[in-house]
């Protein structure tokens, strides 16, 4: 039977009920008895009852919406990194402890179970989380939002470290069964059309009639997204491409009818892998059919089932709201055209209104290299009738550009959708959106001022930000249960659903007794870690030293490299002096690497290799540790976050958009040391100056430096004799390494202009690091430290950044919380 009637609320679920229901459905499942299960079983048989009380409460909010027609809101993202979602869902149905309870009295502990789900990994790192955060911000708001992406058949590659180095395996995340989560939804499939030609026909209304084109089929694959505690139920629409064998495929351009297994393999090969690189654009034909398969089938069902509730589409933007997640899904702009002009009869002008005013897009990154341009041949080829829309919309941006700045040609070039035989994504998103946002105040003050300057001055009305945030029941309420708990005991439980509440902490500022819980409620996450180190990597870490974090993706501007430097020096130092006072600390790194991304790569070697250093090196008697958490995702930053001291930020002023994990550690009471980049400064500005540790150059230096050309790293290394024999520690065989394993690194620093100011940086690092080993010393002044960090991360939380979206943005018309 149902373990939830159909009014029934799921909290109010007793503990014999899920117990009962879960002996029945596992003989029913698996028709065997309990006794003989495994525990992958067992999480099956947990997560399909689960799923069962989703269902219930995603039918109820179909027919609340069919009833009430809000305003929705669609998110398009190529990645949604999800990691996994049983504990969340039972957190947000409001039953993670009746279930625990249930299973324990079954002899099963419910810990043992979530391990076993596979992360979804569907997403590379910052972006593809962050699109993940909003959606439980929207579902527990219960505002109608839904994610839009791709059902990749591997996600983020698996990594494995191997005599220090990453070596990369496909991340078979479906490997035993379809995802226990998702409901295929085959009826509601649609065509994708790539490649043939558009005749254009002009007897009476002109018609564009595209021919001899390859189709494939997109169907859809829907995951629940639960809401907390209010029985709302959004989704995330993900696409898998395929072919319908049953057509003439002998017909299709480029079918081979003596290999129909391997035409199929190879169509349905475009929703087979995630790019595994989020900081540089690759011009690869594959990536570009995936993002247009993305945006014509999540368009096309937008449209469709706009269509059947209202009857024509001059309503869409009172209705929808559609969200390009950076410039990948930015062929919504052209597509929504040719669905309009094509499909619905609708003119230029109606179209383009309807269409800006019901796309809006974000900005992610200010790298050079990550800012994608296709060539315009390679668009004709594979979408021609998109191809003449995105001509036509540059066209008429460059004539409106024209009468604004008469004969400006540089600057009209320097703004059109299409120039240099290119098309430039991010100028066809701004031209096709009525809003565009940055991702925390400076990142959108540099948009301005510099890097889409021409765009702002032109139309200042579009820009404006809007800080990242996470969500705290998952990265506090369900990662942390134990702070989660401890803080409730103090201020109740309100801050759950007002996370701006948790600043009622700050007064307990002198409370001693608050002070040592969170300083035993680390002590207890520390030593999880620290059991999870011994299990996997048998190296013994001190839950006394200071748990010091390093993890996100491996990339140059992140200086994961400073770091190492900075222990380099410290190692150095107690190898010296033998009787130095150093705090004991233990570095922890995490973090992936593109695969091609040669000199991130010799990263993970350079800080396997110093971990194998100093964790054999007897004379420093334990001090330090580092240690390189081998396939860094989703759920070993559950487990890491909650156990950290010290929080690393340390990107190069001006590179990095925000950061998100800065206020994941925040939330969790860890002390970030970091520069004065992205959302860092808005967190320096809510905790306190006091509270945090900020060293570097600014943004406007660095900035300043880029502008003429760099700085000279020589000066550095002349004037500074630490920084000298850490260079030189990398290539004078310190390492028991050949003496070229790390020259990328050492020419890097001194041949190449030192491109991410980490020498100019190193000795403002180095103060910093030991001003915050100094504060560590002090335990009652650093848990007051962890407690303003805690007590000021409401604001970070995404149901702060969701309303701000909401309200401004996407002007939904359903009751938004203020903040
Ligand atoms: O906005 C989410 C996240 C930011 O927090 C990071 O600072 C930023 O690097 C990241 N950007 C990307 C896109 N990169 N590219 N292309 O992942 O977005």
């Amino acid at each position: 039977g149902q373990l939830l009637a159909h009014n029934t609320k799921s909290e109010n679920i007793t503990v014999p009920e899920f117990r009962d229901a879960f002996v029945a459905k596992f003989g029913a499942v698996h028709g065997k008895t309990l006794g003989e299960a495994t525990d992958r079983e067992k999480f099956h048989v947990l997560a399909t009852l689960t799923r069962e009380i989703v269902s219930q409460n995603l039918i109820k909010t179909h027919q609340q919406r069919a009833t009430d027609d809000p305003k929705q809101v669609y998110y398009l993202s190529i990645e949604f990194l999800l990691g996994r979602l049983l504990e969340n869902n039972l957190v947000n149905l409001g039953i993670r402890d009746i279930c625990a309870e249930a299973l324990s009295q079954l002899g099963i502990e419910l810990g043992v179970l979530l391990g076993v789900e596979e992360d979804a990994g569907l997403g590379n790192g910052g972006l593809g989380r962050l699109a993940a955060c909003y959606l439980d911000s929207m579902a527990a708001m219960g505002l109608a939002g839904h994610g839009c992406g791709l059902r990749y058949r591997y996600g983020l590659f698996e990594q494995k470290i191997m005599g220090g180095y990453q070596h990369e395996y496909p991340d078979n995340w479906l490997k035993d069964r379809a995802y226990v989560w998702e409901y295929r939804r085959p009826d509601e499939k649609l065509p994708i059309r790539f490649g043939g030609t558009v005749r254009v026909q002009t007897n009476g209304k002109t018609r564009f009639i595209h021919e001899n084109y390859e189709r494939i089929i997109a169907v859809p694959y829907d995951v629940p997204i639960v809401g907390y505690k209010n029985e709302i139920v959004n989704t995330l629409r993900l696409w898998s491409a395929e072919v319908d064998v049953s057509r003439h495929i002998c017909s299709a351009p480029g079918a081979d009818c003596n290999n129909v297994i391997g035409y199929k393999h190879g169509i349905e090969s475009l929703t087979d892998l995630l790019y595994p690189d989020d900081s540089q654009y690759e011009g690869k034909l594959l990536r570009l059919k995936q993002q247009y398969f993305l945006v014509s089938a999540s368009l096309q069902s937008i449209v469709r089932s706009f269509l059947l509730h209202h009857g024509n589409v001059s309503e869409l933007p009172d209705k929808i709201a559609i969200h390009i997640n950076d410039t990948h899904p930015a062929l919504a702009v052209p597509e929504l055209m040719r669905i309009l002009i094509d499909d619905c009869d609708l003119g230029w002008e109606e179209a383009w209104d309807i269409t800006v005013r019901t796309m809006s897009y974000t900005n992610h990154t200010i790298l050079p290299e990550a800012l994608e341009k296709w060539p315009i041949d390679m668009i004709k080829r594979l979408l021609p009738r998109i191809h003449m829309i995105i001509c036509e919309i540059n066209e008429r941006t460059c004539r409106e550009l024209w009468e604004r700045y008469p004969g400006d040609w540089n600057r009209i070039r320097s703004m059109a959708v299409i120039s240099d035989g290119q098309v430039h994504m991010a100028h066809l998103a701004i031209a096709g959106s009525h809003s565009v946002n940055g991702v925390a105040e400076i990142h959108t003050e540099i948009l301005k001022k510099s890097v889409m300057n021409n765009f702002y001055t032109y139309a200042p009305g579009k820009f404006t930000n809007v800080t990242n945030g996470i969500t705290h029941r998952r990265w506090l309420l369900t990662a942390n249960p134990l702070l989660a708990n401890l803080i409730s005991d103090a201020i109740g439980s309100n801050w759950v659903e007002y996370p701006c509440e948790l600043a009622q902490l700050a007064p307990l500022v002198k409370d001693n007794s608050f002070l040592e819980g969170l300083a035993n409620v680390k002590r207890y996450n520390k030593l999880k870690l620290a059991q999870y180190i011994k299990a996997n990597y048998n190296v013994i870490v001190d839950v006394n030293s200071i748990f010091d974090s390093h993890i996100k993706r491996i990339h140059a501007y992140k200086r994961q490299c400073l770091n190492v430097m900075h222990i380099m020096d410290l190692y150095n130092r107690l190898r010296d002096n033998p009787n130095l006072d150093v705090q004991p600390r233990t570095f922890i790194f995490g973090g992936k690497a593109a695969p091609g991304y040669y000199k991130a790569k010799k990263t993970i070697k350079l800080i396997n290799t110093l971990a194998d250093k100093i964790n054999n090196d007897k004379s420093i008697n334990d001090r330090l540790k580092v240690l390189f958490l081998e396939n860094y995702n989703v759920s070993q930053a559950e487990l890491i976050i909650p156990a950290s001291d010290v929080s690393e930020q340390i990107s190069t002023a001006s590179r990095e958009a925000s950061g998100t994990g800065n206020m994941k550690f925040m939330m969790n009471g860890a002390v970030t040391i970091g520069t004065l980049d992205g959302a860092n400064i808005e967190i320096r500005n809510f905790a306190g100056a006091d509270n945090i540790f900020i060293f570097g150059l600014s943004a406007e230096e660095v900035l300043g430096y880029y502008r003429y050309g760099g700085y000279n790293p020589w000066d550095v290394y002349h004037n500074d004799s630490r920084v000298r024999t850490v260079i030189e520690q990398l290539v004078n065989g310190f390492f028991p390494v050949g003496p070229d394993e790390f020259r990328t690194h050492y020419d890097a620093f001194l041949h190449h202009g030192d491109e991410y100011f980490l020498l100019k940086d190193f000795a403002s690092y180095v103060d910093a690091q030991s001003h915050l080993a100094d504060t560590y010393q002090d335990q009652r002044r650093w848990q007051q430290m962890c407690l303003m960090n805690i007590a000021h991360s409401g604001w970070f939380s995404s149901d702060r950044t969701f309303s701000q979206y909401a309200a401004d943005i996407w002007e939904m018309d359903q009751p938004i919380p203020l903040w």
